[in-house]
């Protein structure tokens, strides 16, 4: 029973809807941002790894700590002013798990394995928050081990 809801709910469901974090509590960065602003952000927040939006909220990639460390290594120095000189643009992911609102939590599931959070969005393909692996798990662990049957 259990198996069949999570295989054919959807996020537009309003049992699951509440798992995603909605867009304006999701830290994220531009694209035209330097990357001193983005490690400011990721620093701030505490997040390994957060969205790239663009100025009408359409997702663009993501931008992590280590991407950023990577861009101002030098051969000898870590070369700190390509902070300054480098935005977010130059070393986004552009590779990122997406999410349509009308898939399913199966699917959800089944990218979490290897993607710590996935991107939610509309029809339009505008950003609507995201999907992190732990509240899947929470609503799983909810599911399967604490409702009484
Ligand atoms: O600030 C935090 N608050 C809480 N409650 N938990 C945190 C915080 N920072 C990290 N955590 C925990 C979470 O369990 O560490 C895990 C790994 O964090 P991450 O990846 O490497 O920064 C967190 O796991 P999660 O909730 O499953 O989140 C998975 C990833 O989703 C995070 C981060 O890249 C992204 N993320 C989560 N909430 C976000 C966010 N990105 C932007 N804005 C948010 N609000």
């Amino acid at each position: 029973m259990i198996r069949e809801t999570l295989k054919s709910s959807t996020f537009s469901d309003e049992k699951i809807k509440n798992l995603i974090i909605p867009t304006e509590k999701v830290a994220h960065v531009q694209q035209n941002n330097s990357l001193e602003h983005a490690l400011l952000v990721l620093v701030k927040s505490g997040y390994t790894a957060i969205p790239v939006l663009d100025k009408e909220s359409k997702l663009n990639g993501v931008i992590s700590k280590a991407l950023i460390l990577d861009s101002i290594l030098g051969l000898e120095r870590i070369e700190l002013d390509r902070l300054h000189s480098f935005k977010v643009a130059d070393v986004m992911n552009s590779k990122l798990a997406t999410m349509k609102m009308t898939e399913t939590f199966a699917k959800a599931l089944a990218l979490s394995i290897n993607n710590p959070f996935i991107c939610m969005i509309d029809a339009d393909g505008a950003f609507k928050g995201i999907l992190t692996r732990s509240s899947l798990l929470v609503y799983l662990n909810q599911e399967l081990f604490q409702k009484k049957k």
